[in-house]
Order: structure tokens, then C-alpha cells, then sequence
């Protein structure tokens, strides 16, 4: 659920970006931190191995203009997709907002995508969150390759029930800023009724259904008030970089992160 500071009038809206190992999530994070005007985007905070495979998870909070007067940002955050590092994709879903599923399009990776969506569904339900209920965006990435899943194979494999979809070459830039634009479309609103709309206690998952379904159905026309502010020159990339001690550090840090960020004006 997203982080609101009553005191500083301030939100956060949390945006995962989730997938296999090297499907390209962290190269998202990186082009959109390239792109956005020094103003409107914090530092990127990246947790990485030696040889640049993320560890515990990105982090890169955005600017998202004012929604019913309180500003806003997202926070986009990568999991690590290594099998491995289960327990960092847990704590980064927890809270979550949407969800951009970056699916490699290499032929031999349909099991890795369709094995790691299933991972997602299933640390989404440990933190009781229904992924049919959450807003969504596929992006193909790689699309710059050779030997490709096409696209139909990849809607009727991961993505039967028709929710927003791009296709992408993130290492080009291509697709990236959309996938973004097309998440931040479905979630702001979504956000907004769930935090300021009326209360729906007695909505049954049926109704919830088709609310996320129609919402998906109208974002062409949702005005969100964010502006992207991309920049002429690409920016050179600084990072920190943070040392956990252990996984338990991780949930701790992730709070503190958003806070932070969430009191600054
Ligand atoms: N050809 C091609 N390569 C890409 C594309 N996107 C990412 N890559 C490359 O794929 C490799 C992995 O990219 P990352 O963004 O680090 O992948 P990741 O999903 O963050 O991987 P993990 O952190 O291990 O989960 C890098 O060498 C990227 O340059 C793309 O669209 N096309
Ligand atoms: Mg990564």
C-alpha cells in the first residue's frame, strides 16, 4: 500500500519492476534515471554484486506531480531475479503498488518467464495481495534480438486475460518510458480511489475485478498529472551503494528509504 506522510502532505507510490535474472529490469531503472530531469528524480540506489547482478533490489524515486494536494512520487524498484534471492523479492513486493513484469523474449527463457510469474503470484499472496487485483503491465523486452516468443504466444501464456502490455529493447531505450507511463496510468488512479475514494467494505472480489479491468480499459483517457521531464543528454549515472549485513536488514532499509524521500519537499 502506498506510503502517506500526513505531516508533509506527501506520497509514495511503489512501482516493482519484476522478472527473471537478466531479463533487463535494472536497464529499465537505469534509462528512465538517464531520461528524467535532475529535479525530478532522487539518487538511484543500487545493491549489486560484483558483476552487476542485483542483489537486494534497485531503487529510484521519481516525481509524480500533486494527487488531491499531496506530492507525490514513485518509487521504482527492481527485485533481484536470481532464483536464489527469494527472500529479497519478498520483502521488495511487500507494499506494493504495480507491478511491471519484464519478461525475456529469448525462446529458451518461456520457462524461466512463466516460472518467475509464478513466483511473483506467489509472494504477492504471501503478503495477501491478489496479483488479478493489482495493476499490471507486461513489457517483452529484448526485442532487439534474434529468436524471439511472439507476441501472441507470450499474451496466451502469461497474460490470457488481455491487461496492458509493451514491447521493448530497454538497452536501446525503446519501450522503456512507455511501460513506465502505461504503470503510472493504472496505478495513480487506482491509488487514489484506494486512498481517498469512498470506502468499499463490503465489495467482493468480483466487483474489485472489474474495477481494476475498467480502469485498464479507460487509461487512455486518465489524466494523471505527471510529467515526465526527459532531458536532451543522457545523465551520467551516479550511484550508492549500500552494504547489508544481513537479509533482515533488508525490510528495514526499504522503510527508512521510503521515508526519507517522503519528507523531503
Ligand atoms: N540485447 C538486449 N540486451 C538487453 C536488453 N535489456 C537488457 N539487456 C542486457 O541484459 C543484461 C541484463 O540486464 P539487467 O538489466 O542487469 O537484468 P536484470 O533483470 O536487472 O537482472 P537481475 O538483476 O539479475 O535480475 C545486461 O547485459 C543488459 O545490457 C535488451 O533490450 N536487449
Ligand atoms: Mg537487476
Amino acid at each position: 500500500m502506498a506510503f502517506i506522510n500526513y505531516a508533509t502532505k506527501s506520497l509514495a507510490i511503489k512501482i516493482v519492476y519484476y522478472g527473471p535474472g537478466l531479463s533487463g529490469k535494472t536497464t529499465n531503472i537505469r534509462y528512465i534515471y538517464s531520461k528524467m530531469d535532475p529535479d525530478s528524480r532522487g539518487e538511484l540506489i543500487c545493491l549489486e554484486t560484483p558483476i552487476e547482478r542485483t542483489l537486494f533490489f534497485d531503487l529510484l524515486p521519481i516525481r509524480a506531480g500533486l494527487i488531491n494536494e499531496f506530492n507525490t512520487h514513485f518509487q521504482l524498484m527492481t527485485v533481484p531475479g536470481q532464483v536464489f534471492y527469494e527472500a529479497s523479492r519478498k520483502s521488495v513486493v511487500k507494499g506494493v503498488d504495480g507491478i511491471v513484469f519484464v519478461a525475456d523474449s529469448q525462446v529458451p527463457l518461456i520457462d524461466a518467464n512463466l516460472e518467475n510469474f509464478d513466483n511473483l503470484r506467489r509472494n504477492l499472496l504471501d503478503h495477501d495481495i491478489d496479483l488479478n487485483l493489482i495493476p499490471l503491465v507486461f513489457q517483452y523486452n529484448k526485442r532487439d534480438l534474434e529468436n524471439l516468443i511472439p507476441v501472441e504466444t507470450f499474451n496466451s501464456l502469461l497474460n490470457p486475460q488481455g491487461r496492458p502490455y509493451v514491447e521493448s529493447s530497454a538497452i536501446n531505450g525503446d519501450g522503456v518510458l512507455e511501460t513506465l507511463k502505461e504503470i503510472a496510468k493504472i496505478t495513480v488512479p487506482w491509488v487514489r480511489e484506494k486512498l481517498f475514494g469512498e470506502k468499499r467494505d463490503s465489495e467482493d472480489k468480483e466487483e474489485q475485478l472489474r474495477r481494476i479491468r475498467e480502469a485498464e480499459a479507460k487509461r487512455a483517457e486518465v489524466k494523471t498529472e505527471i510529467e515526465f521531464v526527459p532531458e536532451k543528454e543522457a545523465a551520467p549515472i551516479r550511484m550508492t551503494k549500500i552494504k547489508f549485513k544481513t537479509q533482515v536488514d533488508v525490510e528495514d532499509q526499504l522503510e527508512s528509504l521510503a521515508k526519507e524521500f517522503t519528507s523531503k519537499k
